[in-house]
């Protein structure tokens, strides 16, 4: 069965799920009807000193596979158009890079300043983990009312911890577009 998260929750992947191997990060949207937005998934690959290694292990629509091989985004979707996952990034867990302590993933508008956008003209969006080998859903995690006024977002993060992968739905809001999380990670 899925796991709804709210805001701050924490699941412990590898108690949980222990033969979990490889996994499907979703995202999904709609648009409001007369609005077009273009949202993107992205991920960083952050070692312990809090940055990624190399620009490589930031990975998005311009750099769609880690140098280890074990992230891979299937490439960008500009419309959201259709009811199933519209970005999806897959993780292979037993190949991440060893230097690699956490994954953060983060979803933005494309343009938003430019095109005066936000989330709130966004129906059903969600990002949700899903276990590869049985195509079961583990966890989804909805964007929720507070954060409608934003332009990005950290929806959640994976932890490498002594007892394993954690998935932290963290879900904190901004405005400072894909660079700005760059100018932090990088
Ligand atoms: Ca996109
Ligand atoms: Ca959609």
């Amino acid at each position: 069965m899925s796991i709804e998260l709210s805001k701050g929750a924490r699941l412990n992947l590898s108690k949980k799920e222990p033969s979990l191997k490889k996994i499907m990060i979703g995202l999904g949207w709609d648009l409001r009807p007369g609005n077009a937005l273009d949202l993107d998934a992205s991920v960083f690959m952050i070692g312990s000193n809090g940055k990624i290694p190399a620009d490589e292990y930031f990975v998005f629509y311009n750099n769609l596979k880690s140098p280890d091989g074990a992230i891979q985004h299937t490439g960008d979707n500009r419309t959201g158009v259709g009811d199933d996952d519209d970005e999806m990034i897959l993780a292979n867990l037993g190949a991440i890079n060893a230097n690699i302590k956490e994954l953060i993933f983060i979803v933005s508008i494309h343009e938003a300043q430019e095109r005066n956008q936000h989330f709130g003209l966004l129906n059903n969006a969600y990002i949700r983990l899903v276990d590869v080998e049985t195509s079961r859903e583990i966890v989804r995690f909805k964007l929720d009312e507070a954060n409608m006024n934003f332009t990005d977002m950290e929806f959640g993060r994976l932890k490498l911890e002594e007892d394993g992968w954690h998935f932290v739905a963290t879900g904190v809001g901004a405005s400072k577009g894909l660079q700005g999380y760059v100018d932090i990670y990088a």
